[in-house]
């Protein structure tokens, strides 16, 4: 079964990775990701200039239904030079996601003018829709920012350079991102982030689950698929064709995996259940995703990307 893709000239042996936040804070985390046989990469924690220890504990909470998660990490990270060793000291044929989400647009600029200096040859995720932080509000809502700050970069930025958005909930949302986004070079687009500020009450005690901001957090897992897949079906439809879309949102099971894929998902992204089940679950999805592939004739994933059917 061929499950290669490729973006900006760069090959993936394989379809799967982690979502930028999970399992990707610290070298071992970003080992294990590597190290898996059935990731065709890794993304690495969203990082701002400098270490940041994130948000007051508890800050993420399973779902006992197993629905999802919400978190509320604000963005904990070990600092822009730390991933920047860690990424220019790997010897692999994956190519590695940079992912950036700095507190300003001149912090993001800065680690940006740094990222295009130096010897880094994967890609670059501008984290553009952290929900967490107090006070900052999801920039990619805001188009004009969005356009400007998207400006800035690409009038000295080279290499291979996506955005990770926040999920939109109406199509004229989507027609204007869309169209912001068309105007640069942009390599690829990742969709969507947890779905932000939403909140989960203990039933025992009648208590938010997470302590920051008052209980609201980003929401992931099962609960936000259905908004995950329009994202990257409604991104595909307008984004030129030289966008890669990644697919990231509510994946738990191949099915999962394969449904993101006939919305238009050259890679798909785990977050949530990466969280709950460990590394393990690349290999599961992977297996299930063969098996969907091969009890419908397929023999590669290019027969199926972006081959959703509508009711005429
Ligand atoms: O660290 C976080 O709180 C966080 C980030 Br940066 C993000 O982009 N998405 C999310 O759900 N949590």
């Amino acid at each position: 079964m061929n499950l290669t893709a490729n973006i900006a000239g760069l090959n993936f042996n394989h379809i799967l990775l982690n979502a930028a936040g999970v399992m990707c804070q610290t070298s071992e985390e970003l080992d294990r990701v590597l190290a898996s046989e059935y990731t065709g990469s890794v993304v690495t924690k969203s990082s701002t200039p400098s270490l940041r220890p994130g948000n007051v504990s508890p800050r993420y909470y399973e779902l006992s239904n197993g629905l999802g998660t919400i978190n509320s990490m604000g963005l904990p990270n070990e600092g822009f030079d730390y991933y920047m060793d860690y990424v220019t000291k790997q010897q692999t044929d994956k190519p590695i996601f940079f992912s950036v989400a700095g507190l300003s647009k001149q912090d993001n600029l800065d680690m940006l003018h740094q990222l295009e200096q130096s010897d880094f040859d994967g890609l670059i995720e501008l984290n553009l829709s952290c929900p967490n932080v107090p006070g900052k509000p999801q920039t990619a809502y805001d188009f004009e920012t969005t356009h400007e700050i998207l400006t800035e970069v690409f009038s000295f930025f080279t290499k291979p350079l996506g955005v990770k958005l926040p999920p939109y909930f109406d199509i004229v949302h989507f027609d204007q991102i869309a169209k912001i986004l068309n105007q640069f070079p942009l390599a690829f687009v990742n969709a969507i982030n947890s779905i932000g500020n939403g909140l989960v009450i203990d039933e025992a005690t009648d208590t938010v689950v997470i302590k920051p901001k008052g209980g609201f957090g980003g929401v992931g897992g099962p609960l936000v698929k259905a908004t995950a897949l329009a994202n990257v079906r409604a991104l595909r439809q307008r984004l030129n064709p030289n966008i890669k879309m990644i697919g990231t949102g509510g994946v738990t099971t191949g099915r999962d995996v394969y449904e993101h894929i006939l919305c238009g998902a050259d890679l798909v992204e785990v977050g949530s259940q990466l969280a709950i089940e460990g590394v393990g679950v690349f290999e599961r999805l992977e297996n299930e995703l063969i098996t969907i592939l091969t009890e419908k004739g397929y023999s590669s994933l290019d027969e199926v990307r972006g081959q959703l059917k509508i009711i005429e």
